[in-house]
């Protein structure tokens, strides 16, 4: 039996818009986070910890974080932890993964294909690191193959899965499922997806790549647990994956409906009610829904200083006034005309396609806001 964890796409030190004031507790968390992944590594005596790419910045990593990883990869020693570097980490030559002296338990993958044999688990793992950000070509067809004498092949590797051909044009090593297959390898761990996600063997049908997706989210877009993966190969090569959650913070993304609320405190009182189920600590993408009285903007700073058992709260206004757009398009007013074209449009949207029927009702709920906005 053979255990691994596989992580890939942390992205320590990367920059993270909209958080400044609170950049270095979130660096705290990502770093946590893989202290979190490094007790998985021990407490699951995995034999391997395979990491995919993308894991400290080449822009913006500081020198700090490269000796902050350096230490918690010889606590994990004698595991060996290998790091196939990808489009964000690329193996430069002033890169801290080529100035720093790392642990003999580090093995590092580099823009040629590397094999290290691990004769006492009978296991070999290959891999590549990208040799700058962008790369076209897929580099699989160099991969010199399979090396004999040995029960367990994995591979680890940053790259963009394509389906079909590779067009040439994707700039993140495109790879196909079937070079991949090709390989012959009992599992590949990738990474560059931040999404989680699977992939079976296009002739055996059962899995045999993956994605973890990143472990700590770093967007908005990156909501709820995230995960590495726990995989376990048994001696006939059958292959068990597991998704562990390892995320310091969850990030959420609620839209709620505030219809009628005409005071801050009504406004508070409803996200109160509708958050409850929200953890504190989170970070918190909220944006607020519904009609409103036209006499009532809704303060999102206030919201987002009355909401402070989250550790990040980013309040976006998208609810419209109760305007009487009938009797504002019976005047004949600029905002008459505005309405009456949009009433004009959703008439003949009305045979159209979902799509464009959303479109015209969105312009329309963001001209009555606007509209709503300035006869405050
Ligand atoms: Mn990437």
């Amino acid at each position: 039996m053979l255990r691994f964890i596989h992580t890939a796409d942390v992205h320590l030190d990367a920059p993270l818009q909209t958080l400044s004031a609170l950049y270095e507790l979130r660096q705290d968390d990502f770093r946590r986070t893989m202290r979190t992944i490094r007790d998985l590594v021990l407490d699951r005596q995995a034999d391997f910890w395979l990491i995919a790419g993308d894991l400290l910045e080449y822009h913006g990593g500081r020198r700090s974080t490269a000796l902050f990883l350096r230490d918690l990869f010889a606590s994990v020693a004698p595991v060996p932890v290998c790091i196939a570097p990808g489009n964000h980490d690329p193996w430069h030559p002033d890169s801290y993964y080529q100035t720093l002296e790392w642990p003999g338990n580090v093995f590092w993958f580099t823009p040629e294909w590397g094999a290290y044999e691990f004769p006492d688990k009978s296991c070999v793992v290959y891999g590549w690191g990208f040799p700058q950000p962008h790369v076209y070509e897929s580099p699989l067809p160099a991969f010199p193959g399979r090396l004999h004498g040995y029960r367990h092949h994995l591979m680890v590797l940053h790259g963009s899965v394509v389906n079909g051909g590779a067009d040439g044009h994707h700039p993140y090593a495109p790879v196909t499922l079937e070079e991949l297959a090709a390989a012959g390898m009992d599992y590949i761990a990738l990474g560059h997806i931040h999404k989680p996600a699977v992939f079976l063997h296009p002739i055996s049908q059962t899995p045999f790549a993956a994605y973890p997706g990143s472990p700590e989210g770093l967007s908005a877009k990156e909501a709820g647990e995230r995960f590495v993966i726990l995989g376990e190969l048994d001696g006939d090569g059958r292959l068990r994956l597991e998704h562990v959650p390892v995320q310091s913070r969850i990030i959420s993304r609620r839209e709620v409906d505030v219809a009628g609320a005409e005071t801050t405190e009504q406004l508070v009182n409803v996200l109160e009610r509708e958050l409850a189920d929200e953890g504190d600590g989170r970070l918190l993408y909220l944006t607020l829904t519904g009609e409103r009285p036209a006499h009532f903007t809704p303060p999102v700073e206030v919201l987002e200083q009355r909401l402070s058992r989250f550790f990040y709260v980013q309040c976006t206004d998208r609810t419209w006034p109760d305007l009487d757009a009938e009797q504002l398009q019976a005047q004949s007013g600029v905002w008459g005309r505005w309405l009456s074209k949009l009433a004009e449009a959703e008439a003949e949207a009305e045979g159209a396609d979902e799509w464009r029927r959303d479109v015209v009702r969105m312009a329309r709920r963001e001209a009555l806001a606007r509209i709503g906005g300035i006869m405050r």
